[in-house]
């Protein structure tokens, strides 16, 4: 199915991409790529946002220290938009696991992690929908 080209995205660059300097390098891909930054903010993810943010994980063994990794420093959060963007931003980062990334993906060339692997991207439309609502209510 093809999705309309003003779907838009829920990013975020986690705080481990903040401390190592790699926000420019990550924007600069998704800009180079052709996609549209519609909105952008250095935040820090409270407790509270962590848990309803990540409420499909929140039971799971490796939620703890996620959440103490995810609420650690500021991360910046940006709503893209773009033809298919969902499904383009997916691509663009890689595997979860930095280490199985595949080479010219943003965590197959930046990380060596499975929790720290830099950035974060909405992996469906209705997921866009919650994520987007979540940080950027004024814009739904
Ligand atoms: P993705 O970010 O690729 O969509 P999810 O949604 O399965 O991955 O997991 C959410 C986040 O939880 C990941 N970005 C990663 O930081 C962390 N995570 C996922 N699986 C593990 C794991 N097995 N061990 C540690 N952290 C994990």
């Amino acid at each position: 199915m093809t999705s309309p080209s003003g779907e838009r995205s829920l990013v975020l660059i986690k705080p481990d991409a903040v401390r190592r300097g790699l926000v420019g390098e990550i924007i600069g891909r998704f800009e180079r790529k052709g996609l549209a930054v519609d909105a952008m903010v250095l935040r820090s993810m409270d407790a509270a946002l962590a848990d309803q943010h990540y409420a499909d994980h929140v039971e799971k063994a490796f939620y703890p220290p996620l959440k103490d990794f995810m609420t650690s420093g500021p991360l910046v959060a940006l709503v893209l938009s773009g033809d298919e963007v969902i499904e383009v931003v997916r691509g663009m980062l890689g595997a979860t696991d930095g280490r199985k990334a595949a080479a010219g993906t943003i965590r197959g060339d930046l990380s060596l992690s499975n929790r720290e692997n830099l950035v974060h991207a909405s992996d469906s439309p209705e997921s866009a929908k919650r994520e987007l609502q979540l940080w950027f209510p004024e814009l739904v």
